[in-house]
């Protein structure tokens, strides 16, 4: 069994830090000292994973359920072949679909548009090719915007409140996107880790039900 998970997202978002911070075990302070090149294609990692089956079992040893997570980390500047040329290659076979961008974007109405704008092609390209994906859109960097006046709950309330609105007045749909809010400062990087976690399990839960 393999599981396909897309980062897809604007440059510089923050796809590569997340993947690596949360599938690999990097710790986030390594990952904002050091400069990645902005990643370049299309990314493709492979984890094993060894489920044990343990109900029903009679005695014996618990039966064994191999499976795989196929990671796709996608580059932010080639974003627009992703969701056309390309949208096959890296929707196909798409278990969980994870559109992450700056939190600062909203602050700037050219840089929010272009994010609302490509949820908007995601989902669709979502909707076309893998319509059982999970798509989970990630506000990271929250730390460049956080105030007093703006926490996370405050942030993740804006955002999927204005993607609805964009919706609704430029596509007449409405849809309620599920919007994260993360970070990889050290005030925020364990909400951060434990959100990852409880959007991972709930999807595979839901998957392989
Ligand atoms: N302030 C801040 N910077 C971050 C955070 N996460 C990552 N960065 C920095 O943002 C820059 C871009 O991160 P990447 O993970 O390479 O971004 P990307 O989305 O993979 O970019 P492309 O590969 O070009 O599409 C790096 O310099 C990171 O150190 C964060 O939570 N807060
Ligand atoms: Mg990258």
């Amino acid at each position: 069994m393999v599981k396909k998970i897309v980062f897809l997202g604007p440059a510089g978002a923050g796809k590569t830090t997340i993947r690596r911070f949360f599938f690999e075990g990097i710790p986030a302070d390594m990952l904002l000292k050091r400069q990645e090149p902005p990643s370049i294609g299309l990314k493709h990692d492979t984890f094993d994973y060894l489920f044990l089956y343990p109900v029903e079992n009679n005695g014996k040893s618990p039966e064994k359920v191999p499976f795989k997570l196929a990671l796709l980390d996608t580059s932010g500047q080639e974003l627009e072949k992703w969701i056309t040329t390309q949208r096959k290659e890296v929707f196909s076979g798409a278990d969980i679909i994870f559109f992450i961008f700056d939190s600062s974007d909203w602050n700037d109405p050219v840089k929010k548009q272009f994010v609302c704008d490509h949820v908007w092609f995601v989902f669709n390209t979502r909707n076309q090719i893998a319509p059982e994906a999970l798509l989970y859109i990630l506000a990271h960097k929250f730390d460049k915007v956080a105030s007093k006046k703006n926490d996370m709950e405050t942030m993740r309330r804006k955002i999927t409140e204005d993607l609805k609105d964009y919706m609704f007045k430029k596509k007449d749909v409405v849809i309620d996107f599920n919007v994260t809010i993360t970070s990889m400062d050290k005030k925020y990087r364990r909400h951060t880790f434990s959100s990852m976690l409880n959007l991972t399990t709930d999807s595979l839960y839901e998957i392989m039900k």
